[in-house]
């Protein structure tokens, strides 16, 4: 093969809270990322309990694409994008979350969004759950610590691939599953769970309860999806950091093994249907008594995804320390910084050739069609006087991690479906509910403190990607 196939999916990746605003509109409900207020790299967001008077909530606004949803497919579009991704919003279908019926203008809107798409031949690529599941499942269930929310879950998979089953043919279950391995941070169990812990709660357990409720809802939307039509293509989503040894020492190089363990054997499951046995002994060791039924394994076994889909930003390192004889990886503690990498201005360490090694990594292990469903540079840009973003450094990022994507393709003979760039458009960080952490190849004008026209701009990257796409890749 001398490039990538036919059909080969370019385009951009998002997700409804970070960019849809209109966090009240057609009767929206609101979502973990609606009580989310603006932190900064080094400043973790406040999960507040509740929409409190007096805070910055960046994504209730966001980039208003609710309103603005035609004129940035239209840039898409003249981009060349071949699909998009972005999310449903659950808030927009079922408010709460635990109602038997759908919100029928939340569905309607995602009917005007796709048919704009399909306009002009553009793909959506859908992801169900990503960091917006409705708050009221977290203040009334406890989130995903409740097994309630496998039905609820259920049923809003049921009630949007019935309704877009032929609009939209490519979907993924639960953005970034794996997450939530980083459990001693607020985070991500909040945003992948909608989980709060008590004071001095032990967290671990928790986390591995959640994520198994998860997985089981996973399977059984797979399986709905399935028999509602064949011809969908239902994936995972995992946030994809390979780790690395700091050194060729032994400990060292079995501690990175384990650590690639502890984030990683949440596709195990997507894929496998069943748990790894070094789980399953770990959860021994440590004397987790899950709840995980034979009825849920069987689920498991029967929901089994037809391709990966993962983000890729950056890698890590890890080290083997006296203090840890079992070489346990704990995300909070156990990572170290690359010698040999660059690093972006939020401390995200920039390494294409771990994209190579991801795709080879994942392909050795699963022989499933992979998807990079997000990968980018967060930067600050600045606008000049005339307007323009003159953003290189973003061009260089993309073009250093294409062209191992590449190797990956036609040297090792991975099989890769499509690339969506993340942020295709500028909108709100996850980490940070910042805007200035931008990733865009459309620049919008709105601040950190929410100032700003919300007027959209080309950049330098723009044409650049437009002529990666027209070239297939070619032209980088
Ligand atoms: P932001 C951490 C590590 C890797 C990916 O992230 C991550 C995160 C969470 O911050 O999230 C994904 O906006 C996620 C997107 C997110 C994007 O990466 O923090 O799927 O929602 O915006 C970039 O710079």
């Amino acid at each position: 093969m001398s490039g990538f196939k036919e059909g080969f999916l370019w385009g951009g990746a998002v997700a409804a809270h970070q960019l849809e605003g209109g966090w009240k509109e057609g009767g929206k409900g609101v979502s973990v990322a609606d009580v989310m207020t603006a932190g900064a790299h080094g400043v973790p967001r406040e999960i507040t309990n509740g929409v409190l008077q007096g805070k910055n909530y960046p994504n209730h606004e966001a980039i208003d694409f609710y309103h603005r949803y035609k004129e940035d497919i239209r840039l898409f579009a003249e981009m060349g994008f071949k699909c998009f991704r972005t999310s449903i919003a659950w808030t927009r279908i079922f408010p709460k979350g635990d109602e038997l019926e759908p919100n029928e203008a939340g569905l309607k809107f995602y009917d005007d969004l796709f048919d704009e798409c399909l306009k002009y031949g553009i793909e959506p690529v859908i992801t169900l759950s990503h960091f917006e599941m409705p708050f009221h499942l977290v203040t009334e269930y406890g989130g995903w610590r409740n097994r309630k929310l496998i039905d609820f879950f259920v049923r809003f998979s049921k009630v949007v691939f019935q309704r877009y089953q032929h609009k939209v043919k490519y979907w993924m279950t639960f953005n970034e599953i794996n997450n939530q391995a980083n459990f001693h941070e607020d985070f991500a169990p909040f945003t992948n769970s909608g989980l709060k812990y008590e004071p001095g709660e032990d967290r671990e357990p928790v986390m591995f309860q959640a994520a198994h409720y998860e997985l089981v809802a996973s399977a059984l939307a797979v399986k709905a999806g399935r028999e509602i039509n064949p011809s969908l293509h239902i994936g995972c989503m995992i946030a994809m950091c390979p780790i690395y040894p700091l050194t060729c020492a032994p400990d060292d190089m079995m501690m990175a093994m384990n650590a690639m363990h502890r984030r990683y054997w949440f596709t195990d499951v997507h894929v496998r249907g069943k748990y790894p046995q070094h789980l399953l002994n770990y959860f021994e060791r440590r004397g987790f008594a899950l709840d995980i039924t034979e009825e849920d394994k069987a689920a498991l076994a029967q929901g089994c995804v037809d391709y990966i889909g993962f983000s890729y930003y950056m890698s890590f390192v890890t080290k083997a320390t006296p203090d840890n004889p079992q070489l346990d990886y704990d995300e909070s503690k156990s990572l170290v910084s690359n010698p040999y990498v660059q690093k972006s201005d939020w401390g995200w360490q920039i390494d294409p050739v771990g994209l190579r090694y991801s795709l080879n990594w994942f392909w050795d292990h699963y022989q499933l069609p992979l998807f990079i469903v997000e990968n980018g540079f967060g930067a600050i840009d600045v606008q000049e006087s005339d307007g323009t973003v003159n953003d290189q450094y973003r061009i260089d990022y993309l073009a250093a991690h294409i062209s191992e994507m590449k190797k990956a393709v036609v040297e090792d003979g991975v099989d890769l479906m499509g690339y969506t760039p993340w942020g295709c458009i500028d909108l709100v960080s996850a980490g940070t509910g910042e805007m200035k952490k931008r990733y865009g190849f459309i620049f919008v004008d709105k601040d950190n403190e929410g100032n700003g026209t919300l007027n959209r701009s080309k950049k330098k990257s723009f044409e650049w990607y437009q002529q990666v796409i027209a070239s297939n890749g070619e032209q980088l």
